[in-house]
């Protein structure tokens, strides 16, 4: 074998060590056989778009540049978020023609499999739609995603849906600031009805009742204790409540459920001025009821247009979202500081050994952060 054949990246030092040779291949008439000596192997770049690219690939429907879109303002990168933010607001004018929902409740109250029958059943009435997801868990366990790819396995297959899992939070705003962004978008790219799932497990409803236009809740039969314990907090954001799984046996336990929840609506201060929050049955299964979960939110849209509460609700989302994002780039900022990041520590200990007081320590940090006004 000659010394020609050894592979370039084979040790100089010790040439018989090489586990690959190449071999010599035939040589075809006319035509040599080359070893290209400086060729160094490279990960291909993606190529990646232009702001007007992306705009314009937006707005015209195509869903490469749509996918795209939102994972440039997903990216956690510094340099991704001053073109996120160049390309939402040349996006920004033509969003906000989409009903917005958000769907929450316990895991495994049905909301994936609520979402692809519903949104199937608007895709057959013409309207386009788009799912995006809010996990608060996913930075630690990945997400959901493997299991709602599997549960909107039909709705993914719908040309006129668009399924995006979970953003991972990071710095720079968070799963918030993505969600939010990723439906201004939409949006733009003419989605007409924008369905958001969260699973209820705290802060995520909030969040989310702070970003769409109709907020509902899913819970399962048999919920007596349940309600009990339920926190009177999620009820109160909610414009609906839906008895899901009303299907065999479980229809008539449902209705008893409905009954339970609409009494307890009744008493509560409602979710939007000027609507009364019901609870309804359904099931993802069947289809039953499906239906009348758009007519009911037809109505809400319809009603909070005429009275001007549907106006009022977005231009107070609008106003919250500044403060959401400053509250996001000041923990940002203040725990990235680096000499916030070097005295933390050994201020957490003194207040933990009783030393200083939590509000000392908080003092000290806060004046290290100032001082230099980064
Ligand atoms: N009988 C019946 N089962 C249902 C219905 N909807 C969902 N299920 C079942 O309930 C289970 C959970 O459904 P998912 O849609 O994954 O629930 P989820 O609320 O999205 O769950 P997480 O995303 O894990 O929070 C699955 O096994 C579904 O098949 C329904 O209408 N009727
Ligand atoms: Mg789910």
């Amino acid at each position: 074998m000659s010394e020609d054949l050894k592979p370039e990246w084979s040790d100089p030092n010790e040439p018989d060590k090489c586990s690959s040779v190449i071999k010599r291949g035939q040589e075809l008439e006319g035509q040599q056989v080359t070893i290209e000596r400086n060729t160094v192997f490279q990960k291909r770049k993606s190529m990646e778009p232009s702001i007007e690219a992306l705009v314009d690939g937006v707005l015209s429907g195509n869903r490469g540049q749509l996918a795209r879109a939102i994972t440039l303002v997903e990216s956690n990168a510094e340099q991704h978020f001053h073109k996120a933010q160049e390309l939402l607001q040349k996006l920004l004018a033509h969003s906000g023609k989409a009903i917005r929902i958000g769907i929450t409740g316990v895991p495994g109250a049905g909301k994936s499999t609520f979402i692809e029958a519903f949104g199937t059943y608007l895709c057959d009435l013409g309207l386009r739609v788009a799912v995006l997801a809010i996990d608060p868990s996913s930075s630690l366990s990945g997400g959901s995603i493997l299991g709602d790819k599997t549960r909107m396995e039909q709705l993914s297959r719908n040309p006129r849906a668009f399924i995006r899992p979970s953003p991972t939070a990071g710095k720079l705003g968070g799963v918030h600031r993505k969600t939010r962004e990723a439906m201004l978008i939409c949006e733009a790219a003419g989605f007409d009805v924008i369905l958001i799932e969260t699973v209820g497990v705290g802060q995520s409803e909030v969040i989310i009742r702070d970003m769409v236009d109709f907020f509902m809740l899913l819970v399962l039969t048999g919920a007596g204790d349940e309600l009990q314990g339920m926190k009177k907090g999620i009820m109160e954001l909610a414009d609906a409540v839906l008895v899901h799984k009303a299907d065999g046996s479980n229809k008539e336990k449902a209705e008893q459920t409905r009954k339970e929840y609409s009494r307890i609506l009744h008493f509560l201060q409602p979710a939007t001025k000027g609507w009364a929050s019901k609870a309804y049955i359904c099931s993802s299964i069947t289809g039953e009821g499906i239906k009348e979960v758009w007519d009911v939110i037809k109505n809400f849209e319809e009603k909070g247009k005429s009275s001007g509460v549907f106006a009022e609700r977005r231009k107070g989302q609008q106003r919250d979202w500044i403060y959401s994002l400053i509250t996001d780039q000041l923990h940002y900022s203040f725990f990235h500081h680096p000499e916030v990041k070097l005295k933390l520590p050994q201020l957490e200990n003194e207040v933990m050994t009783g030393e200083k007081t939590a509000a000392t320590a908080v003092d000290i940090l806060f004046n290290t952060f100032l001082s230099d006004g980064k």
